[in-house]
């Protein structure tokens, strides 16, 4: 299915989007954005107001033309002075849609990433998190088949937990490329037994359901699931929103287009970075508007899901992009085919390059990796973390 069709955005359709650029962090002096969507009058205009800025205020703000069809342009600077261009732009007759744009993304940007779980915030003792992955499903990409009885997943599940997983992703129905859906039923029947047990033997481990069936979500929250992770952002199932927002528990909403089964026929990308936080940000709004927010929402930019490789590498070489929409990152790369494509490996064999990039997204913004091997990403985490990413 072509995800435009399916309601997607075209570029500059859908509202203007300010992105901050990779290297700028989240509360230093210095911050920059790129531009996605105006008009080329708001950009010209934008560009006036921002050298006549750069000239009052010195050379602190600088502004860059980019020729693009999206409108692109790029403002690096210190917070204070998007401040004063803020109130510049609102004042110029027809800016005040890019001032209240660019006054978005430099509160959301701003905020201390939080997941609440429980009413514990997981994110306020480490700022990075480890997602433990455990599949209880027979088809898997990389693990089908290996989990599906109870005891071998909460024998896994154990493993992981020793090995300092913070919370665990538990889920019964692959969404790798060509899946099929499978029926509530068969989703719960491997779901529950093993979700049960582990609540069992480790009352306080925060435990994710990966689905996207607002049932399954709900019988899950009921035996002891305390997030659900929805790799349809809430599209497959529109009970699945109101649901997290009834029960007050977090969920991961992650971009993909279309459906697995037919998600990497054709995917199609002009600007990966803008068009995925753009799309995202409408699950958001729909979201915030049924009253989930800081504390219980989490954004994903789907690795791997109706994408190609390049457009997964620019998710995570520009991953702060998505901190215009004010929410945890999280991102799942581990050992999935763009790094097969990259290096040739097979999945068993593709730790190494899943340590690469989730170490890069580390460093772009994420605070949360949803990881098979969770052992080895300590001590990557332990580095990474260690250098002030
Ligand atoms: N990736 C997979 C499944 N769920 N959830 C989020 N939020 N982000 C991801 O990147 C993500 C996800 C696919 O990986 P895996 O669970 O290993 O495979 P499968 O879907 O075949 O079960």
């Amino acid at each position: 299915m072509d995800g435009r069709a399916a309601g997607h955005p075209a570029p500059g359709q859908n509202g203007i989007l300010f992105l901050p650029l990779p290297g700028t962090r989240r509360l230093g002096p210095a911050f920059g954005v790129r531009a996605f969507g105006l008009s080329p009058r708001q950009a010209a205009v934008l560009e006036e107001v921002g050298r006549i800025s750069a000239a009052t205020l010195g050379p602190s703000l600088w502004i860059d033309a980019v020729a693009s069809p999206a409108g692109g342009l790029a403002i690096r600077g210190p917070r204070h002075a998007f401040s004063r261009l803020v109130d510049s732009l609102s004042k110029w007759e027809d800016m005040g849609e890019v001032a209240s744009a660019l006054a978005d993304t430099l509160d959301r940007s701003a905020r201390r990433p939080t997941l609440v779980v429980r009413g514990r915030d997981l994110l306020e003792k480490s700022p990075y998190l480890l997602m433990g992955v455990l599949n209880v499903t027979p088809d898997s990409f990389s693990d089908g088949g290996r989990f599906l009885a109870p005891e071998a997943a909460v024998a896994h599940a154990l493993r992981l937990v020793q090995e300092g997983a913070d919370l665990l992703d538990l889920g019964a129905e692959s969404s790798r490329p060509g899946s099929d859906p499978v029926p509530i039923e068969d989703e719960l029947r491997r779901l529950l037994p093993p979700l049960r047990e582990l609540r069992r033997v480790l009352p306080d481990l925060p435990i994710s359901v990966d689905t996207t069936k607002a049932a399954v979500a709900d019988a899950a929250l009921e035996a002891g699931a305390a997030l659900v992770n929805d790799v349809s952002a809430g599209r497959f199932d529109e009970a699945m929103i109101p649901l997290c927002a009834r029960r007050r528990v977090p969920l991961v909403l992650m971009h993909m287009r279309g459906l697995p089964k037919t998600m990497q026929e054709s995917p199609r990308y002009e600007d990966p970075v803008a068009e995925v936080t753009l799309e995202l940000r409408e699950r958001v709004r729909i979201a915030e508007a049924a009253g989930l927010g800081a504390g219980t929402l989490v954004v994903d930019p789907g690795f791997g899901f109706a994408k190609r490789p390049e457009d997964n590498l620019a998710l995570v070489a520009e991953l702060e992009g998505l901190r215009a929409l004010g929410y945890p990152i999280l991102l799942g790369a581990s050992r999935k085919s763009t790094i097969g494509a990259l290096t040739g490996a097979g999945p068993a064999d593709r730790l190494p390059g899943t340590l690469a990039l989730h170490t890069a997204a580390l460093l772009h913004g994420a605070s949360i990796l949803r990881v098979h091997d969770v052992k080895e990403h300590r001590q990557a985490l332990a580095c990474a973390a260690a250098l002030g990413g």
